[in-house]
């Protein structure tokens, strides 16, 4: 069965094509220095906004109209799985991620979910052996489900905690028959609303409980999947444990788990934390703690997470400047954890949504390949920095200096050698390499 009759092959066609179901900058041979584009960028397909979403909203229903509607239970289960990878091979996409509960239907009972799961996991299995896609990551949701209501490895009650064990073993399982390249946790209700009755203490000390149980349970496994934590700072709790990407590392090294996870970044919680994107993903590469990227974008006028496909160029090109200087992202990938618009409820909006997206970030990729070619960002700083490579600078940065000798020369100053920021020389800058690095094409 064909789910997407109207869409043939996406393939690039250049910035000139006219044709909407085309690609017009990512070519996924070219090759921007050493490697092509699809290596570097390892697009990924969100299961569960492209497949399950309905776009409803609090104030309305559902109006996405999907070719697979007409299915329902594991009937339903099965079709998406059908149409994911007609997708994926139409959109010649190396990867995808999802939740368990995306994948297939809850049961009754644990059991019951698990016999589901294996069915669809049986399917996907078999249509990978066919396929080029890969899954970059899954997860488990540990949050929808009303049993979730006061968390999962946060929650105060300690059944719902091995509840949530338990789906997290099963989801191991899942990447491992999989060969899933990573494995996601997202704190979805790992916070709080009121301190007037929580015991934060012990529920982070079960979060970094269930953690080292997940990482005891994959190496006995086998599953070697690197380690993923997602923060955001709040929706749904009022308080995430993990906030922001310099939180989620003191968690980590607090309960001993910076050398088994990485952090996936994404764009619209950085947002919501009231950081830049760039922000977020210098912070985890300064660490050496960037694994991932949930790629998407949030609206400038909405205080909350809309998962928009990306389009801000400017944030692409600096997106793409962190993870070039990090070398890539090694097993990570761009996963576009973004929904269509309500009003785009038509299956080739999917489509349209994922060029847009896929699109953004390849330009990002040129622009910011070209910046770092030509030393832009790196002759600035090391110019601005430039006192902390000789005389007290050089004694400062070596750790040769102390309160004494620093007072002693700081009597001795009469004037400061500051310089100007330049901050608008080099936007003006930036965007002359956004707009001369598509002139000519
Ligand atoms: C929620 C979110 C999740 C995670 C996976 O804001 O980003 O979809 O990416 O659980
Ligand atoms: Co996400």
């Amino acid at each position: 069965m064909t789910y997407f009759k109207n869409v043939n092959d996406i393939q690039f066609e250049g910035l000139n094509s006219s044709n909407p179901l085309s690609f017009k900058i990512y070519n996924p041979e070219e090759k921007i220095g050493e490697k092509t584009m699809e290596e570097i960028l390892r697009f990924g397909v969100a299961y569960w906004h492209t497949f399950t979403e309905d776009l409803s909203d609090p104030f309305g229903t559902g109006t996405a109209i999907r070719p697979w509607d007409k299915y329902q239970g594991m009937d339903l289960a099965k079709a998406r799985v059908e149409a994911a990878f007609e997708f994926f091979e139409k959109l010649n996409v190396p990867y995808f991620c999802f939740h368990d509960v995306d994948i297939a239907p809850e049961g009754e009972t644990l059991r019951e979910s698990n016999a589901n799961l294996d069915t669809i996991v049986a399917l996907i299995k078999e249509y990978m052996k066919d396929s080029k896609t890969k899954l970059l990551w899954n997860t488990v949701n540990n949050f929808s489900h009303p049993r979730f209501v006061h968390g999962a490895g946060s929650s105060s009650s300690a059944d719902v905690f091995a509840y949530a064990a338990a789906k997290v073993k099963k989801g191991l399982e899942i990447g491992k028959e999989l060969g899933a390249e990573n494995y996601v946790f997202w704190g979805g209700r790992e916070g709080y609303e009121t301190l007037l009755n929580t015991d934060m203490k012990l529920e982070m000390d079960n979060i970094g409980r269930l953690f080292h149980m997940a990482n005891d349970y994959a190496k006995e496994i086998g599953f070697d999947a690197q380690f993923l934590i997602e923060p955001k700072p709040k929706e749904p709790t009022t308080h995430q444990y993990d906030f922001d990407v310099a939180s989620g590392y003191a968690f980590l090294q607090h309960y001993g788990l910076e050398d088994i996870f990485k952090f996936n970044i994404e764009a619209n919680h950085a947002t919501l934390a009231g950081h830049t994107f760039e922000h977020e993903l210098h912070y985890a590469r300064i660490h050496n703690m960037l694994g991932s990227v949930d790629a998407n974008q949030g609206h400038p006028l909405l205080g909350w997470d809309t998962d928009e496909f990306p389009t801000d160029l400017y944030t692409t090109v600096l997106a793409m400047y962190e993870i070039l200087k990090n070398g890539g992202l090694g097993r990570g990938g761009l996963n576009f954890d973004a929904k269509v618009r309500r009003g785009s409820f038509a299956p080739e909006d999917l489509f349209h949504a994922h060029i847009a997206g896929m699109d953004s970030y390849a330009a990002g990729l040129k622009i910011a390949h070209r910046l770092i070619e030509d030393n832009v960002l790196e002759n600035i700083i090391a110019e601005r920095y430039q006192t902390y490579s000789e005389g007290v600078g050089k004694e400062i940065v070596e750790g040769n200096t102390d309160l004494h000798k620093l007072e002693a020369y700081a009597l001795g100053l009469t004037k400061f050698n500051n310089h100007s920021g330049k901050l608008e020389r080099i936007k003006a800058t930036i965007n002359q390499y956004i707009l001369t690095t598509f002139s000519g094409q």
